[in-house]
């Protein structure tokens, strides 16, 4: 095979990934099934990284350089993974010798540049509306892959569909603002920027520069292409003036010319005059406005790429939410109990607590990633009966909350505690909410393991039911 786009492919072509997780993995075998010559650098020293991700990487065939960048500048390219910052001095040595650094989505699209992507992103909601476009799409018909931040790489998902069916599939990629800093050519058909609050400001140091990386979306598309934004999100607002491509809105506050909206208990897609209702808002399984929003987005986004409205109706009368996000778990004495370990930000938690239609007992907590408190603070004052704190910003957090004027604040040790605790404080009616807006890492190993405690003691409290079938 020649060499390929930039030297990504074919025989006699030198690449370097950096990162050994899940992305630099699945590049290094793809690159490898394409002829390429694959280097796996990881800016850790070998001690650090997992045994079963190097045995892997070796017995595929890649070349290892672990807690160094010597080299790198010889490669044709470096592909890195999300989780290392584009602008570490790491790659300043190899960016000296004229080499790109570009992430796995915009190798994908340099390999493929046909194929038909659909690109989600935004602060909160990105999963679920990921996985309900691809829903949508399935159950019209469509061929759909779903992928990204989700959990499986672009790049190997396109890979293992075959060849003459690739032209015809849509690839549903939830994509993090990490993976937008470093792409170039990156170009989806359809794009939705859902919202942006505050987070990540440990990499992104003011909220433009994060505006910016998720404006990246849109900088290749063109007037063929879609680009589907939330009306009610001025961040999203903002980024009009830079776009080419048609605009669709979604809203839950009314009519938009073209997009989805929400009309006299309607979801509803309008595009050039023709309007499709689509369902009633209450035949909707997913909980909460903020959900509601996600239904919008992926309703227009799916509705670009040739879902019919009876593909978008059947997705959303048998579409589960994942598990740990925003979670209907069950009731015990008329407290409704929601996992959303998953909300390790405080827009998700601020955006989920909104959408609720009662008071809510909320847990939260966990370890930092350096937010500012005060508009989760504002927030709790205004929708919480009680807030439970654990963990390593249990003390920052009711602080904002006190601060707000919440009167009901309780410190505890472990989930078990907090659940209890919660649970007492709670009344019939009620909600009673794990969404930590915070990181998981300093009492569990990731937010799962957080999820899963909270189900327990949940499961533990007296009259417990779970939730039927269908979370409802
Ligand atoms: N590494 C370095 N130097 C660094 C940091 C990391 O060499 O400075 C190395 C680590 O040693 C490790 C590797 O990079 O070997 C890990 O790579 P990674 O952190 O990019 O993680 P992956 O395993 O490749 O997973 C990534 C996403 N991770 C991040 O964005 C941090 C996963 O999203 C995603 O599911 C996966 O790719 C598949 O696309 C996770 C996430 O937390 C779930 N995402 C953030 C979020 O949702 O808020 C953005």
């Amino acid at each position: 095979m020649a060499m390929g786009w930039h030297g990504l492919s074919g025989r006699g072509s030198r690449v370097a990934v950096v990162g050994t997780g899940v992305t630099g993995l699945e590049t290094a075998r793809v690159l490898l099934s394409l002829g390429t010559e694959v280097t796996l650098y990881d800016t850790r020293e070998e001690s650090a990284i997992p045994e079963d991700a190097l045995r892997r990487a070796r017995s595929m065939g890649c070349t290892v350089r672990l807690g160094t960048h010597d080299g790198l500048g010889d490669h044709a390219v470096v592909v890195t993974s999300p989780g290392v910052p584009i602008e570490s001095p790491y790659f300043g040595p190899a960016r000296e010798r004229g080499v790109e650094v570009i992430s796995e989505i915009e190798a994908a699209f340099r390999l493929w540049p046909g194929i038909a992507v659909i690109g989600v992103t935004g602060t909160n909601g990105k999963s679920t509306t990921t996985a309900l476009t691809g829903e949508m799409l399935a159950q019209t018909g469509v061929p759909v892959r779903v992928c990204g931040n989700i959990g499986a790489p672009l790049i190997g998902v396109v890979a293992d569909v075959p060849e003459a069916a690739r032209d015809q599939t849509w690839f549903v990629a939830e994509v993090s603002s990490f993976q937008l800093e470093a792409t170039e050519w990156f170009r989806p058909r359809a794009a939705a920027l859902l919202n942006i609050t505050d987070d990540h400001r440990d990499r992104h140091p003011t909220v433009q520069s994060y505006v910016s990386a998720k404006a990246r979306l849109f900088q290749r598309q063109t007037p063929a292409d879609v680009a589907v934004l939330n009306a009610a999100d001025e961040a999203c607002r903002s980024v009009l003036p830079r776009l080419r491509s048609r605009v669709w809105w979604f809203s839950t506050d009314g009519p938009v010319t073209d997009g989805a909206y929400v009309a006299d208990g309607c979801v509803v897609h309008a595009v050039g005059g023709a309007v499709t209702e689509l369902c009633r808002v209450d035949g909707i399984r997913l909980v909460g406005r903020h959900n509601l929003e996600n239904v919008l987005a992926a309703s227009a986004l799916s509705m670009a790429a040739g879902a019919t409205a009876e593909g978008v109706q059947r997705a959303l009368r048998v579409f589960e939410p994942a598990p740990h996000t925003f979670r209907r778990v069950g009731s015990a004495g008329g407290v409704v109990l929601i996992n959303d370990s998953k909300g390790t930000n405080v827009g998700a938690t601020v955006r989920g607590l909104e959408g609720l239609d009662g008071p809510a007992v909320l847990i939260a907590g966990g370890s930092s990633k350096g937010a500012d408190y005060a508009p989760l603070g504002e927030c709790l004052a205004r929708r919480a009966r009680a807030l439970v704190v654990l963990g390593a910003t249990a003390h920052e957090i009711a602080d904002a909350a006190r601060r707000a004027g919440l009167k009901c604040i309780r410190e505890a040790q472990s989930m078990d505690e907090a659940v209890r605790v919660g649970f007492a404080l709670a009344r019939p009616g009620d909600y009673l909410i794990l969404s930590p807006a915070c990181a998981s890492f300093d009492l569990f190993e990731n937010y799962k393991a957080r999820g899963v405690a909270f189900e327990r003691a949940a499961a533990e409290l007296p009259g417990f039911e779970p939730a039927g079938a269908g979370n409802e």
